[in-house]
């Protein structure tokens, strides 16, 4: 299945150029010692060619939140020997410059797709320009790539953040109305998350659809908590110094709000159904829909992780030479403290 690609003009100088250093001898190629963790696959365990697999190379952002961990195992329990994968991963530790390496390095041991789950949307045609001569298939996950040239990636695969971001503004119209405040000013802060990601883009902006119609909504405040646990708490902090009054937290994922129910229990205040502030969160991980049940976080907006058997199924159809859609967008829904979650959240795989 192993494929042998014909190498264009730029990556033949650069394998000239590293002759001298016997880089062909794959088993000594070691480009990135420093950051390669136990999780990370190591580029010497690379089986040789015509061993009969699937070489994918996996740059995925980072171990920021519990909906990474999910969508990491989904693709290193997706893309193994069994199913006939050989899979390099790396971690690129949510930073840009990271997953560049990485995908030139992929693109060096000429591996059969590369995939790409990018920390924000710009900065990519150039290195995707290279995967492309060398006529390696690049498949973006969950966020995703602006490029100039569409054809630098065959195809995307994730969510719909735009509609989670207006979905979220709709419960809350409709919250307020079920409690009679509809006319009431509300208060509202948001965590975002990595600035220039995708999902915090949608999640904002359509969130901002909905705002944008009711006058007695103030949004107060907005700040990255860069979708991790820590930042979300320190954020919320400064929030809850700055405003004496916030009647909601817009958390863009389960992690930050974590951290921002730590904040505002440490404030003095609650949070949830009963409590002071509102509370709406993204991604609906196990953790955050057992504190639903706790009645902590008012409704979380379902972000799917699981997108390794997806990318697989892409693969299996580009193999057999088979067109595959350009965006494919993945089925969500929502929960609140209003649907019996128990059963649901003892079956859930994330
Ligand atoms: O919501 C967050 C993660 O891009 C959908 O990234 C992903 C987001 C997810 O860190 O938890």
């Amino acid at each position: 299945m192993k494929r042998y690609k014909f190498a264009v003009m730029p990556l033949l100088i650069l394998l000239v150029c590293l002759v001298g250093c016997s880089i062909f001898n794959r088993s000594s190629l070691r480009t990135t010692s420093e950051d390669d963790s136990g999780q990370e696959t190591p580029y010497r365990d690379m089986p040789k060619d015509g061993e009969g697999y699937i070489v994918v190379g996996f740059s995925q952002i980072g171990s920021e939140s519990d909906w990474r961990t999910a969508n990491t195992e989904s693709f290193k329990s997706t893309f193994t020997a069994e199913n006939g994968y050989y899979l390099l991963f790396k971690d690129a530790q949510q930073k840009h410059e990271n997953q560049i390496k990485d995908i030139r390095n992929f693109i060096l041991q000429e591996v059969d797709y590369i995939v790409l789950d990018p920390v924000v949307e710009t900065g990519w045609d150039a290195v995707l320009m290279e995967a492309k001569d060398a006529g390696i298939p690049v498949i973006v996950v969950d966020r995703q790539v602006s490029v100039k040239d569409e054809s630098l990636f065959t195809c995307w695969v994730g969510s719909d953040f735009r509609k989670e971001g207006r979905r979220a503004g709709k419960w809350l119209e409709s919250y307020l109305e079920s409690q009679e405040r509809s006319e009431e000013e509300i208060k509202i802060v948001t965590l975002q998350g990595t600035l220039g990601a995708t999902s915090q883009i949608g999640r904002t902006e359509g969130f901002e659809e909905v705002l944008s119609k009711h006058k007695n909504w103030k949004m107060l405040a907005r700040e990255s908590g860069e979708f991790t646990q820590a930042k979300g708490q320190e954020v919320m902090e400064n929030f809850l110094a700055d405003y004496d009054e916030i009647d909601v937290v817009i958390s863009e994922n389960d992690n930050m709000t974590f951290g921002a129910m730590e904040a505002i229990e440490a404030s003095g205040k609650t949070c949830g159904p009963e409590g002071d502030i509102i509370v709406i969160s993204f991604d609906a991980v196990k953790a955050a829909l057992q504190f639903m049940v706790a009645g902590k976080i008012n409704v979380d907006l379902e972000c799917n992780p699981l997108l390794g058997p997806m990318v697989s199924e892409i693969i299996e159809k580009l193999e057999a030479g088979k067109e595959v859609g350009k965006t494919q967008y993945v089925e969500e829904q929502y929960f609140d403290t209003t649907m019996s979650l128990e059963n649901m959240i003892k079956n859930r795989a994330y």
